[in-house]
């Protein structure tokens, strides 16, 4: 038996390089929820819960994530066995219900501690790695055409990134498709262009618009209508205009499968926090290869520690036919881990040492903590706004 003695969980804000332009908010700084386990033994479990734009994304705000596990989880954690992460999650999940992104932080947390203890790598307890690598696409989400080309054009020219996700569904769809054509046709065959809508349209819009970007050479649509609309999203793919993608609306292995037998999707966004923790985006994967649906590896923006503990995840898939996007540490003005990710040649390294691989720079994290009291403001510029 080796106790769990404390449960730390940790706001931390670090500003975006740039704002991040989606349907439902702009992002100017990210929030995160660092999660600490100290074990008895004295390994330190690390895992991180971290949503979009406060609660304007997801259900679970970083605030609300960090007041659900001190209050409710805490208990369970501090009367489990940190060795058992099996035992812990079940005890979680027969006394609280949802809170998919604060499960997570808490599995990865205990698979960390694990890895740790027995000199293995996350990926290794969860089948074992099919790749060391992963592609990774970046979004550009300025807001700003120009912008959004000379953004992709020096990515391209280091190596960096050459798939590229566009944020659109704010504007009316003529616009947004000019905007998606106008970067196609400054990147040509160099890079893929997808764009992501955020359910901001109705499925009439959606079908027209759907035609409109397969023209212009998009190829790939994502969660293009509300989460709720799976008849909707059938009836698009089965359109067969464009690839279609569900993200928002997979949040877990139950709607996984729904999709699946429905025939609602082309591809699978594979999100960690979305489907309830590692092992879930493991069965969520599962379900896309038995029916058929391709793999994609998703993002809610996290910074190294989530970041990571997607890549152990996403190493593990057989294939992935779309790659990933877990470009969330690149998104942030400020680095939280002692040793970056390493990112080139269009992929990012998968970490091999015991458990997630990865050490905090604590004096960063001390630094921009929320409760710090050294903590700088930080003001979004009058220029920014808007
Ligand atoms: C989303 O909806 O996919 C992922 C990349 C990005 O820029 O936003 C996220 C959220
Ligand atoms: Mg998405």
């Amino acid at each position: 038996m080796i106790a769990v003695e404390k449960v730390e969980t940790i706001i931390v804000d670090v500003p975006t390089i740039r704002p991040h332009v989606l349907a439902m908010t702009t992002m100017y700084r990210q929030t995160l929820c660092i999660v600490r386990l100290h074990c008895c033994d004295g390994v330190v479990g690390i895992g991180e819960a971290t949503t979009i734009g406060g609660l304007a994304y997801g259900e679970e705000s970083p605030e609300g994530i960090k007041l659900a596990i001190d209050t409710y989880f805490s208990p369970i954690l501090l009367a489990g066995d940190a060795s058992r992460p099996a035992m812990i999650m079940a005890a979680l999940d027969t006394s609280i219900v949802g809170n998919h992104f604060a499960k997570c932080a808490i599995e990865t947390a205990l698979l960390d501690a694990q890895g740790k203890r027995c000199g293995m790598a996350v990926s290794e307890f969860l089948g074992g790695r099919a790749r060391d690598s992963l592609p990774v696409l970046w979004t550009l989400a300025s807001g700003n055409t120009a912008k959004d080309i000379a953004e992709a054009e020096a990515m391209i020219a280091c190596r960096r990134h050459n798939a590229f996700k566009l944020k659109i569904g704010k504007r009316p769809v003529a616009d947004d498709v000019a905007h998606v054509g106008a970067i196609k046709k400054a990147l040509g065959d160099k890079a893929s262009i997808r764009v992501d809508v955020n359910m901001a349209w109705d499925e009439t819009t959606a079908l027209k618009g759907m035609k409109m970007l397969a023209d212009v050479g998009c190829d790939l649509v994502e969660q293009p209508i509300s989460r709720n609309n799976r008849a909707g999203m059938e009836r698009l793919r089965a359109a067969g205009v464009i690839p279609i993608m569900a993200d928002e609306a997979l949040r877990g292995p139950v709607d996984a499968y729904d999709h699946a037998v429905r025939g609602a999707a082309d591809v699978f966004a594979v999100k960690i926090e979305q489907s309830g923790g590692l092992i879930a985006a493991k069965a969520v994967q599962a379900i896309a290869d038995a029916a058929g649906v391709a793999l994609y590896g998703g993002t809610m923006l996290e910074a190294g520690v989530g970041t990571v503990a997607s890549a152990h995840v996403f190493a593990t898939f057989g294939t992935l036919s779309f790659g990933t996007e877990l470009f969330g540490p690149l998104l942030l003005t400020e680095e939280i881990l002692e040793t970056p990710l390493t990112y080139g040649d269009f992929v990012l390294q998968v970490p091999s040492g015991p458990g997630l691989g990865i050490t905090l720079d604590e004096d960063r994290i001390a630094f921009l903590r929320r409760d710090a009291l050294s903590r700088p403001t930080i003001s979004i510029p009058a220029a920014q706004k808007g």
